[in-house]
């Protein structure tokens, strides 16, 4: 190799305060896992030696511990986009917002936020790999993200050359660059499975200042078992749309199926592929978890396109074992085309997302809590949903041993307005909120959704509601986000 081979700490002792870096991963798939852990530690020695030190990061979208969490524990973040998942980087977010500032961006427009310069200079690229050419050709590993973009526009680059990772992964990766306005063309994907790029990101060698040898499994972590509320809620989107697809409102082909991440995104991917009134189907996806691969495997999905494989080490292993198979099935992207609204709006994706809260109009919070305290961030969600054939919205109908009602007269934070939400499905059941008017909405998710605890509480509120279009009373629309506050137990609310 003809790259200065360094450690993460040479690569880290390159990095200056105040450098702005994309970073490779997209969930912990793909992720950077010994560079940063290198730069965290730097960060507490200039810390400790009084000299600030704090970096720009920008990625995928969530990445590992050995990225986002060692770099919030030592404080070395001053802005963070478009998406975390770590429960310290959290805690830094809603403590210290100035000083941590994160900026929850929907991830089709990273790259082109990155591209029209919005985002500012990137000094680092610094891109974890299965293997590196001598003129510059990189093989990223298992997920896309940013990196193409980052690789391109950073001055230098570091690459993390991970041995753990299959080299079969060549010919999974399917990478395609928008131009920027008013030069762009439309992405040529008519399906789930259409290619239309490279197999790996080209660039320009000079710019790889190092590489660092590392051999490491990404840190996905297993999944919880299904339970009683998870599992039918999977069933209940199963069954919608297996009843969607009776009634002719889905075409015989069925459309392809965008999913979350998560427990309940896994139980709904397992519910449809055991449902025997779904067809085979397909994958427009951002994440592909070990489900997939499941139904891959069982012929349930013919082609699963994404920007990740956040799958556990026992199923990456799988995997690699037998390459040949899984190209033909899978397709990584770069995130601006597996959560292009373009692509999904042709070719008729069906969105499955998380909600945190949903209100009686059918606005969604999937990212806050009570309001102001960040959880995780939106995604993809909001890159889907508005240009979903159907957009689906699950979560259980009460959080916190039944404290907390998922549905609510209003939502405390809105990512998803009324306009962009179709279904919403909890464990009690389905509500179709198409061509609904508000009060429809409102009494359908009541009477649906809501848990039994709180249908009563939510009917007096509608009750309470003075003439108008939508149900809303200004004064009462948090009494149950108070009555939380105050008791710890929403069903101390009164109306
Ligand atoms: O907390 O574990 O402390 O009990 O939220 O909730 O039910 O385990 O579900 O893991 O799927 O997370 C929306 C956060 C759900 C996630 C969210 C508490 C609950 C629990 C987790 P505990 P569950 P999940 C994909 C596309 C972003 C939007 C999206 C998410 C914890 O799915 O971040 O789908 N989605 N994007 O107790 C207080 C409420 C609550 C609540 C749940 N109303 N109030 N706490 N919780 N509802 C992402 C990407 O694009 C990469």
């Amino acid at each position: 190799m003809k790259y200065k081979v360094m450690t993460a700490e040479e690569a880290a002792s390159l990095i200056q305060n105040g450098q702005r870096i994309a970073f490779s991963g997209f969930t912990p798939a793909g992720a950077t896992k010994s560079v940063p852990k290198a730069i965290a530690a730097k960060a507490e020695k200039e810390h400790a030696a009084g000299r600030p030190f704090k970096i720009d990061v920008v990625t995928g979208a969530s990445t590992g511990d050995s990225c986002d969490g060692v770099l919030a524990r030592a404080n070395a973040i001053n802005f963070r986009a478009p998406y975390q998942s770590n429960a310290d980087l959290r805690a830094g977010a809603n403590s210290n917002p100035n000083s941590l500032n994160y900026a929850d961006l929907h991830l089709s427009m990273v790259a082109q936020y990155m591209n029209y310069g919005f985002m500012g200079k990137f000094d680092w690229a610094i891109v974890e790999a299965a293997d590196v050419s001598d003129d510059g050709e990189i093989l990223l590993s298992t997920s896309v993200g940013i990196a193409p973009t980052g690789l391109r526009l950073a001055e230098k680059v570091i690459i993390e050359l991970n041995e753990y990772h299959s080299k079969e992964l060549r010919g999974f990766h399917d990478i395609y660059e928008c131009e920027n306005p008013p030069y762009r063309k439309p992405i040529n994907i008519l399906g789930a499975g259409d290619r239309i790029g490279t197999e790996t990101v080209k660039i320009d060698p000079k710019k790889i200042v190092g590489i660092v040898m590392t051999n490491m499994a990404d840190e996905v972590k297993p999944f919880k078992p299904t339970d009683p509320v998870t599992q039918k809620i999977g069933e209940n989107v199963a069954d919608f749309l297996a009843a969607e697809l009776k009634c002719g409102r889905i075409p015989k082909e069925f459309l392809p199926i965008q999913s979350g991440v998560g427990n309940i995104a896994n139980a709904v991917l397992g519910a449809l592929g055991s449902n025997p009134e779904v067809p085979q189907f397909s994958m427009y996806s951002e994440v592909l978890q070990d489900s997939v691969v499941n139904l891959i495997e069982e012929g349930h999905i013919k082609y699963a396109s994404a920007t990740s494989l956040t799958v556990t080490p026992e199923k990456i292993q799988e995997i690699y074992s037998n390459p040949k198979f899984f190209r033909e099935h899978i397709v990584l992207r770069p995130e601006e085309i597996s959560n292009s609204p373009e692509v999904a709006r042709r070719i008729g994706v069906i969105s499955i997302n998380t909600a945190i809260e949903v209100d009686l109009m059918g606005d969604v919070n999937s990212s806050h809590i009570m309001g102001k305290n960040l959880m995780n961030g939106i995604g993809g969600s909001g890159d889907f949903t508005r240009a979903a054939y159907i957009s689906i919205y699950t979560c259980p109908s009460v959080a916190k041993s039944g404290a907390i009602s998922a549905i609510v007269p209003l939502v405390s934070h809105c990512d998803h307005t009324e306009h962009s939400v179709d279904i919403v499905v909890t464990e009690q059941g389905v509500a179709d909120l198409r061509c609904k008017s508000p009060m429809q909405r409102a009494e359908i998710l009541i009477e649906k959704c809501a848990h039994p605890d709180y249908k009563d509480m939510l009917r007096s509120y509608l009750k309470s509601v003075p003439c108008g279009h939508t149900p809303q009373t200004l004064a009462k629309a948090f009494v149950m986000h108070e009555a939380f506050l105050a008791y710890k137990d929403m069903r101390k609310a009164a109306f």
